[in-house]
């Protein structure tokens, strides 16, 4: 079957809660993928960075088939020889007590945030059922009814009503605000937070945002709850976003290249005081913590640091930015970023992102707009230095013979 006879399957037989653009890939090695019909391209989505370590990592593969001919799953009803390794391997990588493997990012979060409930009543004696979280504009932590309540985007929100209460939005990037309202209200269990606004556009936060609101939160008894889903596992350039200010979250939470892209594994990493307030039976998921997502899990992390990855995206993505910079046209608003986690915002009336999206993808190179004109580029984290100068210069020729 070709691309337009695939695309047709998936109109007819399939809910239509995505707008693709119009190719089918078939396979991906490294930075690249192909199509259907066999044309090659450079990966600059990265599967929204659940791919850093680049399109079926051999190591990761070859895990994933070894442990798949052992065990895959015993549910927690029982142990496996292999969950409690992984857990030690990531708390020691991480520096946390303990870790509760969960499967999507958004689990992640709703476990998350459970978590901080749980410790508001147990441990800073918030009256039941009061505990609020606070959360930024502009966030994006997932699909569920729980993750949507926070969220201040129509499309994520509208018509899905009605919403979790104990919810508290405040201004992103915004020290003076989260003051002010952990001033105000005693019942505040945790702050959760993107340390880069990955969905809103990739919303980079001014120096200093993350150490002060590690210093509130500490101050105010409050939770930091870092989303690191899409920042983390060498994305920004670091092996985690808060890193750059030695901002240590209270609770991590890890999702998409925790896995290589190569299954749904997510973990939430918090020290005992908090992790502990959850007892047997209170939390869990039929896949969390098998035993296939954990040795994948392993190999995924073991990659990142052996390839020295959070390292190569911090200097090519300075190769990225340098060059997008110097972009001499009235219709780039914006280049930013950190590492590979980058964007350029278009200045345009009409959709311009997605047209040039459309014309980047003639020429090999697949990205994707977030909101409105704004065009995420995050390739896999093992880009070396001529594939991203050839990247660059098809993104820059692109922009420029654009036709605004
Ligand atoms: C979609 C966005 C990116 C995330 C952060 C948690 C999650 C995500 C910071 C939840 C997921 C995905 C979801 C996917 C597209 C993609 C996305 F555009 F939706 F917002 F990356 F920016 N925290 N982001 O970015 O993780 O449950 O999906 O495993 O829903 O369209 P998940």
């Amino acid at each position: 079957m070709n691309s337009i006879e695939i695309i047709n399957l998936e109109k007819k037989f399939g809910a239509h809660n995505y707008n693709p653009l119009p190719v089918v890939l078939s396979r991906g090695k490294g930075i690249y993928l192909w199509d259907v019909e066999g044309k090659k391209y450079y990966d600059f989505l990265s599967a929204y960075s659940a791919v850093n370590q680049g399109h079926c990592h051999p190591k990761i593969i070859n895990s994933l088939s070894t442990q798949s001919k052992n065990l895959t799953l015993t549910s927690r009803a029982f142990h496996n020889d292999i969950l409690g390794k992984y857990e030690r391997f990531v708390t020691k990588l991480f520096n946390y007590d303990k870790l509760l493997p969960m499967n999507t990012g958004v689990e992640g979060g709703e476990t998350a945030v459970k978590l901080a409930r749980k410790w508001g009543y147990l441990r800073k004696k918030i009256p039941t059922n009061k505990a609020e979280i606070i959360f930024v504009n502009g966030n994006f932590w997932g699909r569920t009814l729980a993750a949507i309540s926070s969220s201040d985007d129509p499309v994520s929100y509208t018509n899905f009503g009605p919403y979790m209460p104990g919810y508290i939005n405040i201004p992103y990037n915004n020290l003076n605000s989260l003051e002010e309202i952990f001033k105000k209200n005693k019942n505040i269990c945790a702050f959760m937070v993107e340390p880069i606004q990955g969905e809103a556009g990739v919303i980079v936060p001014d120096d200093g945002y993350l150490s002060g609101v590690r210093y509130l939160c500490s101050k105010y008894n409050i939770l930091f709850i870092a989303d690191e889903v899409q920042t983390g596992i060498g994305r920004t350039g670091k092996m985690l976003a808060t890193d750059y200010e030695n901002a240590k979250p209270d609770i991590l939470i890890l999702g998409k290249a925790l896995s290589g892209g190569v299954l749904p594994v997510s973990a939430v990493l918090a020290d005992d005081e908090i992790m502990m307030c959850i007892k047997p039976g209170e939390h869990g998921s039929t896949f969390g913590g098998n035993p296939l997502s954990c040795v994948v899990a392993q190999t995924a992390l073991e990659v990142i640091i052996d390839e020295k990855l959070p390292e190569n995206a911090f200097r090519m993505g300075q190769i990225f930015r340098d060059k997008l910079f110097k972009i001499d046209s009235p219709f780039i608003k914006d280049v930013r970023g950190k590492g590979l986690l980058n964007a350029i915002e278009i200045v345009s009336e009409n959709n311009a992102a997605w047209e040039i999206c459309l014309k980047l993808m003639e020429r090999g190179l697949l990205a994707k707009p977030t909101h409105g004109n704004i065009i995420r580029f995050a390739p896999p984290l093992v880009i070396n230095e001529a594939e991203m100068l050839e990247c660059t210069s098809i993104i820059i020729e692109t922009i420029l013979s654009y036709k605004y």
